[in-house]
């Protein structure tokens, strides 16, 4: 029979805070370098590549030290958002906070500032997130902000029939940007009625990031089983990227509070050939799972990264070591030829060093005229000397080059629509390396 998960909050939190008193942060497992990256609270978190720094956006990340210390400050404070970077994904600085709830009119009151996600677009970050069964949009000049409301009330309101949690977005090759959200509902279904317990939805975005075009698309929906909520159809913390042509849907199934195996959280994934699907539930989930020998449990609500020019990825996960403090890991995920992910494997290693060494920028923000358009470059130190020629790409289609000493590009007359701008230098050895991606609107 499926275990049925408790939703009663006061009782949760209760045990949580007796469970974490019972097991410290601070277990001799858990070492001072590698996994967690992050040595505070950090849980959901997605990780983006902007410029030459990878950052790190999670819930309560960096506000507070621990779930416990959370709980303990939550009454009568601002909650919000902080941000962590990195310039080689293995050694992570705190950015501070990058958005208070109480700078946020509608959301001043609220908690739960869950679980957001990132998009960049013309020289803006979109930081979507999470409060109170709400998802609100900010909007800012830089990966750390300061960010500031952009809607003026929710992109996605409060609703009865589903959690409005978990925000993904996804712009795809052709500038299509969708995004996903939604969650089992909480408690407050219980005894009226509504039998839906899982619903995923998307939408597709406009060019703007803050306003939908078209209506909401249900892409996968389960029902509540006879004997109350099924613990493995608790599907929440999707995630969409694309590779070689397929898209993969991934998210977390379980009770992301549980230490018990059997319905603890993990890792699931389904493939299609349409970010709208349908979707094809992968055979071998799942991808990522407890592992006990190392005090990781419950490993979930996860993103990814692609090195860029490589077919190299990282799984940036939150886990926990049955008490519910979650803390953020990095862990390599690789693909069968068949293009399956393969097995996740948790580590207390950690991630590699892996700088970026090219950055690309645009000083202007866009929606561009295209007539023309300074992308600018900066090398690192370590490569300078080293560099024949810089090549500028939009997706797959050389758009300019030019020599070392000079490594910016003015490009005149570029078509409109959507591009996705890279830059990518070619060094004496002949090896190449490639800029994280910008994306820009020519109108
Ligand atoms: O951290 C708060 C919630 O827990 C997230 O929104 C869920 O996905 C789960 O990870």
């Amino acid at each position: 029979m499926a275990a049925s998960l408790s939703f009663n909050c006061g009782t949760q939190i209760a045990e949580l805070k007796a469970k974490t008193l019972m097991s410290s942060p601070n277990n001799p497992n858990w070492g001072e370098s590698g996994n967690p990256v992050i040595p505070i609270y950090a849980a959901d978190p997605h990780t983006e590549l902007f410029g030459d720094r990878y950052y790190i956006y999670a819930t309560h990340a960096g506000m507070y030290s621990s779930k416990q210390a959370f709980q303990e400050k939550a009454e009568g404070e601002s909650h919000g958002f902080a941000a962590w970077s990195s310039s080689d994904l293995r050694h992570w600085q705190s950015e501070g906070p990058i958005l208070r709830f109480s700078d946020v009119d509608w959301a001043k009151d609220f908690g739960d500032a869950w679980a957001p996600c990132m998009a960049e677009r013309n020289g803006r970050y979109y930081f979507y997130f999470c409060a109170n069964s709400r998802i609100g949009v900010a909007v800012g000049d830089s990966p750390i902000g300061p960010f500031h409301d952009g809607l003026g009330e929710p992109l996605i309101p409060f609703r009865e029939d589903m959690s409005s949690i978990d925000p993904m977005v996804f712009i795809d090759d052709d500038g299509q940007a969708y995004f996903y959200w939604g969650a089992v509902p909480g408690a407050w279904l219980e005894g009226k009625g509504i039998d839906i317990c899982m619903h995923l939805s998307v939408r597709v975005l406009n060019p703007d990031m803050i306003s939908f075009a078209g209506e909401e698309i249900p892409t996968i929906t389960t029902q509540k089983s006879p004997d109350g909520w099924h613990s493995l159809d608790h599907i929440e913390a999707s995630h969409v990227f694309k590779r070689q042509g397929i898209y993969y849907l991934m998210w977390s199934p379980g009770d992301f509070a549980s230490d018990d195996d059997t319905r603890a959280y993990q890792v699931h994934y389904a493939t299609s050939n349409s970010p709208l699907g349908p979707w094809k539930l992968a055979p071998n989930n799942p991808v990522l799972s407890s592992r006990r020998d190392i005090s990781v449990v419950g490993p979930g609500h996860h993103s990814t990264i692609q090195i860029p020019g490589t077919d190299e990825w990282f799984c940036v996960y939150h886990c926990h070591k049955g008490d519910v403090d979650r803390r953020t890991f990095i862990d390599r995920m690789t693909f069968a030829p068949d293009g399956s992910i393969e097995k996740i494997i948790p580590t207390l290693e950690g991630p590699p060093v892996r700088h970026i060494p090219i950055e690309l920028s645009i000083t202007e923000k866009g929606p561009y005229n295209g007539t023309s358009i300074s992308l600018k470059t900066r090398l690192a130190d370590e490569i300078k000397t080293d560099v024949q020629s810089v090549e500028f790409f939009s997706g797959p289609n050389k758009i300019g080059e030019s020599l070392a000493g000079t490594p910016n590009f003015e490009w005149q007359d570029a078509p409109s629509g959507f591009h996705r701008l890279t830059a990518r230098a070619i060094l004496q050895s002949g090896e190449t390396v490639t800029s994280a991606p910008l994306n820009i609107d020519v109108i």
